[in-house]
């Protein structure tokens, strides 16, 4: 058998490695270096500039919790913004709710999406609801002109690095406070608390937050495959509340199809480990 392994460095002495059966595709476009690999392990994974972006095998996690915790505190949301999410890990979540009537979707690389709709549809999928239009733009420019016109932006951008820096900026965050109705809430991938580049980087994306909504608060999950398998994210919210908030019961009535996500674990997720509630509370 071929010794072929693909490795993320988390730190210049941790990398994180997986077999890979081979690269189905490789492209650099004007943005970044795009892969896609096979593994035994994960099945397909993609990686933009060699960073991880999402394995078909432990995706569900990242997507439902990016998505779900937000719609359950506001299951009377209908119109989002979606930055980022070239992959469709996040419309195909949102397209699980009936009242939902418009997904924005704005990726900054077409070429994205089109490899992903070759070579992992299980996510691209999210792209062929009709209530999905997709933009091919900065996000950053988009929701500068956007105002008083969504219950909820997600952000799922990369790490602030290269194309997807400006997504952790305090004109960023100011421009998505402008582009939310009363109720809306911000909901972005918030890195990882633990090796100490990603921790920097979630500290300073916390305090800009902080600067800008009244409620800005933090919820974790377990993802294999990204930085120590401990991952952040943020809720920022005009008013509503993230557990206290929490509509449960309407929630469940849905009978929205999760693999990870569930109310009991909505509540657990916002409890923090001291030493992140230590880091989110300095500065
Ligand atoms: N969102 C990227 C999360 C950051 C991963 N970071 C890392 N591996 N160092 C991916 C897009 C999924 N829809």
């Amino acid at each position: 058998m071929d010794d072929l392994w693909y490795s993320e460095y988390y730190t210049p002495n941790v990398r994180f490695s997986i077999r890979v059966t081979g690269q189905l595709y490789r492209e650099t476009s004007s943005y970044q270096l795009i892969s896609v690999f096979d593994s035994a392990e994960f099945g397909r994974f993609l990686t933009l500039d060699g960073i991880m972006m999402l394995t078909e095998r432990d995706e569900f996690i990242y997507h439902e919790m990016i998505t779900h915790p937000a719609m359950a505190v506001n299951p009377n949301i209908r119109t989002v913004l979606v930055i980022g999410a070239g992959d469709g890990g996040v419309a195909r979540e949102l397209a699980k709710y009936r009242s939902i009537e418009r997904i924005d979707v704005v990726e900054i690389d077409e070429r994205v999406v089109a490899v992903c709709r070759e070579y992992l549809p299980g996510t691209a999928c999210g792209f062929d609801d009709p209530r999905v239009h997709l933009h091919f733009q900065d996000g950053l420019k988009f929701v500068r002109h956007a105002q008083d016109a969504y219950d909820l932006v997600i952000v799922d951008s990369t790490d602030p690095f290269g194309p997807g820096e400006v997504l952790f900026t305090r004109e960023f965050y100011g421009s998505c406070h402008r582009a939310l109705t009363e109720n809306g809430i911000l909901v972005n991938q918030h890195e990882s608390p633990f090796y100490s580049e990603d921790a920097k980087a979630m500290r300073s994306a916390h305090r800009r937050i902080a600067q800008v909504f009244p409620v800005s608060r933090v919820y974790q999950a377990h993802i294999p495959t990204y930085p120590s398998g401990h991952w952040l994210f943020g809720f920022a919210s005009k008013a509503l509340l993230p557990t206290e908030n929490l509509r449960a019961a309407e929630w469940d009535a849905l009978g929205i199809p999760t693999r990870y996500y569930n109310t009991n674990l909505h509540r657990g997720a916002f409890a923090l480990p001291t030493y992140v509630e230590e880091m989110l509370h300095e500065g």
